[in-house]
């Protein structure tokens, strides 16, 4: 196998994108493609349209190199990774649809002795029963001619340029021949093992890990409700209670965001719904979650004379990045809206929302609840001193056990947080 490989990655989205640079700046030739025009020119210009950490300084670093270009059509390449979106349908199903173009795309230019890689997220059988049909198209033998695995991507959104690197993989192939071929390419830049299985297994391990964070968030939601009536705090309880060696609760929240915990799950659910009764109840015990804080904000501000004003800090589906996909804060929004409460949004990374107010002293200006929804480090320090004297109520619901009650109470706040039952209620 020749080390520099021409390298076409399909879909510039998250996983795409990082990887495409990762390649190019490890020395091989990248053709970056992606349908969105905007995106191809974007990356062509060296500049990205996403929020990711030291992103923008690798992809300019490889295209500037010369090893990584952009495009809205694939090519002829040595190798294809594809990592386009997996979207779920409304029927909580998944939309295949991307994957089976971007697979059409690719058939044409199909040569012996080339590697196709699937990155994407996909139901148990995807590789099998979808991809495979369609690369056959090429007139290749399958593992003899053209090496086809499943490589899912496991990186954390924030950090997905030190996750690529140090991160475990799992390669599933169609075969063994397959599996070392791709096992080489990755280890250009993997550091982390490399483990080495079958497509459907691949498929499978990918989605019981997001499955397995939604059901572990899902458990210390539940708690946290549980908590609120025996009035003590579930904070604490998790803190203590992970002190044991064998204990990993994670932590209760507002809700389950993003595009993976929030839809890997239903990959599995929609195979077998009858058999996956825990996997179907975690998703609705977080997507009841807004409704709670809801609940809670209301009978907070019972007392208050209309017309009640809410704001809310943060809107992402989790703390520094600019990603609202799936948040369940936009879901508490909507639901604060339909309630009749005024809402003023506060969230620096978000680039458009019909409540976002840019100006900190405006959103909290006449104030009755400050709702921190999401723990951006810069939300640590507010100004809170300052924007006390602008609400009218000073009512602060901390959602992520962020803030330190004792000061925010020392100035006047009345705290209430998610998961700590308070007596007086
Ligand atoms: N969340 C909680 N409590 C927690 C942890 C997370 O409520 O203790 C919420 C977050 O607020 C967020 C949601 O869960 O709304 C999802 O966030 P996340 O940090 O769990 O994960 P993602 O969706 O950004 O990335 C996950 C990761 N999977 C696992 O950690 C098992 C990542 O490694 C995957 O690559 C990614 O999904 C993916 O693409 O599948």
């Amino acid at each position: 196998m020749k080390q520099r490989k021409k390298i076409c990655v399909l879909g510039l989205g998250y996983i795409g994108l990082p990887t495409a640079a990762m390649f190019a700046t490890h020395g091989h030739e990248i053709i970056g493609v992606d349908v969105n025009p905007e995106v191809v020119e974007a990356l062509n210009r060296g500049k990205i349209i996403i929020e990711e950490p030291y992103l923008d300084i690798m992809v300019q670093a490889a295209v500037t190199s010369g090893n990584l270009i952009g495009q809205t059509k694939p090519d002829y390449a040595d190798v294809f990774v594809i990592a386009v979106p997996t979207p779920i349908k409304p029927d909580k199903t998944a939309d295949m649809s991307y994957v089976v173009s971007a697979t059409e795309s690719i058939v044409p230019f199909l040569q012996k002795d080339n590697i196709v890689i699937l990155e994407s997220t996909s139901p148990v059988g995807t590789v099998n029963e979808l991809l495979i049909p369609i690369l056959s198209q090429s007139g290749l033998v399958m593992g003899e001619e053209l090496y086809v695995a499943h490589c899912p991507e496991r990186v954390l959104p924030g950090r997905i340029l030190i996750e690529l690197v140090e991160n475990n993989r799992i390669i599933g192939a169609v075969n063994q021949k397959s599996a070392e071929l791709v096992k080489e390419l990755y280890k250009t830049f993997v550091r982390g093992d490399i483990f080495l299985t079958d497509a459907t297994t691949a498929e499978m391990c990918k989605l019981m890990e997001n499955t397995y964070r939604d059901v572990n968030i899902a458990l210390v939601n539940e708690v946290a409700i549980i908590c609120e009536k025996m009035k003590v705090n579930v904070w604490e309880i998790i803190d203590l209670c992970n002190k044991h060696p064998r204990v990993n609760l994670h932590k209760p929240g507002p809700g389950v965001g993003g595009h993976c915990l929030t839809v890997d799950p239903y990959f599995i659910i929609e195979k077998v719904p009858d058999l996956a009764k825990i996997i179907f109840l975690s998703r609705e015990t977080n997507n009841y979650m807004p409704e709670f804080v809801v609940e809670k904000i209301t009978n907070a501000l019972k007392h208050v004379s209309e017309p009640k004003k809410i704001t809310v800090l943060g809107a992402t589906y989790k703390p520094d990045i600019d990603d609202v996909r799936e948040s369940p804060i936009l879901k508490i929004i909507d639901l604060l809206i339909k309630n009749n409460f005024k809402i003023n949004l506060y969230d620096p990374y978000v680039k458009s929302h019909p409540c976002l107010e840019r100006d900190l002293y405006k959103a909290v200006e006449g104030s009755d609840l400050l709702l921190l929804a999401v723990n951006h480090q810069q939300f640590k320090s507010l100004p809170f001193e300052l924007i006390i004297k602008q609400m009218r109520t000073p009512i602060i619901f901390d959602t992520r056990n962020f803030y330190d009650p004792n000061y925010l109470q020392k100035i006047g706040f009345d705290y209430i947080l998610l998961g700590k039952g308070n007596s007086s209620e």
